[in-house]
């Protein structure tokens, strides 16, 4: 691999965001197609904190700054990849629910599946089962539910019931995560998965919609 992705990994690593960036810009400039630069750059990058996040080396603020800084080089890419159309790894819509405020968590998630080359809408927060039922009519792959509240939990059955409603579930797979949600619930209200934290949330989303 190119001493200048190797470096990159480590700049994310550390959380380097004009560094990233420039390296994103001196590798194009190299020669290194906007495809390589991610998968072999940025989305190995994240990769490496995805495993160290799981192994409870890295911490949350440590990986939000990953993100910030693998982020300054997808903004480079993103022209680039869009023109190809390099980032339909999958299409991702993700939000919180409806009654639900919190998106720390839901952010989190959304960014590292974004570093691992999906391409995420986010429907923010308080999101209605009809705004889920629209977003996914325009075409998605997965759709990632996110509750904070018991209060909240319920919103995911009704969005499931809502998609199922559409006519829409046997389209799209359904990842549902946030603190008090369990496998268990998932598998209650027929979700396809669970994810306890981000970067397990990448692994499942990639054997969904592998
Ligand atoms: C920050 C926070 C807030 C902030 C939210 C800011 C924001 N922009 O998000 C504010 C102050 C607004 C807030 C408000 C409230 N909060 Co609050 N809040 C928290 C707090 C302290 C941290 C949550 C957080 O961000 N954690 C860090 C993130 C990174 O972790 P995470 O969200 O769990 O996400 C990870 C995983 O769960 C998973 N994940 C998350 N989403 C998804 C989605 C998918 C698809 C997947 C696969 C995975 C996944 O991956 C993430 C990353 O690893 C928690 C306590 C706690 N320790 O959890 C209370 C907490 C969640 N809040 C609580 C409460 C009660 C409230 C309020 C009702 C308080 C009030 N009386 O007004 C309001 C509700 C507002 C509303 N309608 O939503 C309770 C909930 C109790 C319960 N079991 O229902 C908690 C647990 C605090 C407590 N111990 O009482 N809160």
């Amino acid at each position: 691999m190119s001493d200048i992705l190797e470096q990159m990994q480590k700049d994310i690593y550390s959380g380097k965001v004009d560094e990233v960036r420039a390296a994103t810009e001196k590798a194009l400039a190299e020669g290194l197609s906007a495809q390589e630069v991610l998968n072999d750059g940025l989305v190995a990058g994240m990769d490496e904190v995805g495993r160290d996040f799981k192994a409870g080396i890295l911490f949350i603020p440590e990986v939000l700054l990953c993100a910030r800084a693998m982020h300054a080089g997808l903004g480079v890419l993103r022209p680039l990849l869009a023109e190809s159309g390099a980032l339909a790894m999958g299409k991702v819509v993700i939000g919180t629910v409806t009654g639900d405020l919190h998106d720390i968590g839901k952010n989190l998630v959304g960014m590292m599946l974004q570093g691992a080359g999906f391409e995420i809408i986010d429907l923010g927060t308080d999101v209605s089962p009809e705004q889920f039922v629209a977003a996914v009519r325009e075409g998605a792959d997965l759709v990632g539910m996110s509750a904070l509240l018991t209060t909240t939990m319920p919103a995911m059955k009704t969005t499931m019931e809502a998609l199922i409603e559409a006519g829409l579930r046997d389209s799209v797979k359904v990842l549902i995560g946030g603190a008090p949600v369990t496998a268990g619930f998932a598998e209650e209200i027929g979700a396809d998965g669970y994810a306890p934290d981000a970067a397990a949330a990448v692994d499942s989303v990639r054997s969904l919609i592998a």
